[in-house]
């Protein structure tokens, strides 16, 4: 990786937010894609993710790091969320019920964003009720979940049986996505599609409006 990116990834891990905020100006500067920016920030973020794991760094140490990971983001999210044309469609965005994590949700949003769609941002803890009241009061065919706990996305599958329970299933696509989530489990629980990352969900959901 080069110098600059590695430095990002480095500075994220040890939560030193103005400090990212420098390199990633930096790296903007030196004609670094907002791809790759985003790249070593997420590399770092794993890192992180793999200390919390084996015991070695806690929460508030994590905290830091994240809110180091958001305050690069909103450098890099104008670039993220070029658009300027028309929405092509409407999405409403949301963590489900029980679940606090908010950042690959923000970055499935401003991909979103990115690719010409309008996005309802729900926030994080967000009840199946509230996903389709949402969707169904703003016009959004399309409703984007995001888990990323185990014990979190099984209530995924409540957004599902609220559609059904309404008789409106077949107006909505229901998309989801997150850490532990599958293609299997999407299929499990009678949602429209998983996908893995940010870009991928962006590409999917341009897809079914075209
Ligand atoms: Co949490 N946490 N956390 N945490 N945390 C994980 C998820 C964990 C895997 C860490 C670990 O043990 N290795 C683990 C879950 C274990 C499990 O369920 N199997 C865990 C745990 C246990 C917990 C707590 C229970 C810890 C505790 O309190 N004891 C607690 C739960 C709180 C709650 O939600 N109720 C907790 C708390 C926190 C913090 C608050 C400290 C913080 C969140 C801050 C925030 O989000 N504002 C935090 C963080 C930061 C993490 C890790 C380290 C990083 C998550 C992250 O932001 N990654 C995480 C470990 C890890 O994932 N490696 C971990 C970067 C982000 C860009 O990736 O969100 O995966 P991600 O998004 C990706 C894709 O998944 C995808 O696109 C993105 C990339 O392009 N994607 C979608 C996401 N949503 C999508 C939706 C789509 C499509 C794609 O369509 C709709």
């Amino acid at each position: 990786m080069q110098q600059i990116l590695s430095d990002i990834s480095t500075a994220l891990q040890n939560g030193r937010a103005k400090v990212v905020k420098e390199l990633v100006t930096t790296a903007l500067e030196q004609n670094f894609s907002a791809q790759e920016i985003l790249g070593a920030m997420l590399d770092g973020m794993s890192i992180v993710g793999a200390k919390f794991k084996a015991d070695e760094i806690f929460v508030p140490e994590v905290l830091i790091s994240a809110r180091a990971l958001n305050q690069g983001l909103e450098i890099i999210k104008p670039i993220l969320t070029e658009t300027g044309v028309k929405p092509i469609g409407k999405a409403v965005i949301g963590t489900i019920k029980g679940d606090l994590h908010d950042i690959g949700k923000n970055l499935v949003k401003m991909m979103l964003i990115g690719a010409g769609l309008e996005v309802i941002d729900l926030g994080v803890d967000v009840s199946p009720e509230t996903f389709v009241q949402s969707a169904q009061d703003n016009g959004a065919k399309l409703i984007c979940i995001s888990a990323l706990l185990t014990t979190t996305m099984t209530n995924m599958k409540g957004v599902i049986d609220e559609l059904n329970a309404r008789g409106i299933r077949d107006q909505y696509i229901v998309m989801i996505g997150g850490a532990p989530i599958t293609t299997a489990f999407a299929e499990e629980i009678g949602a429209d599609r998983y996908t893995p990352d940010a870009a991928t969900a962006a590409e999917v959901a341009k897809g079914f409006f075209e």
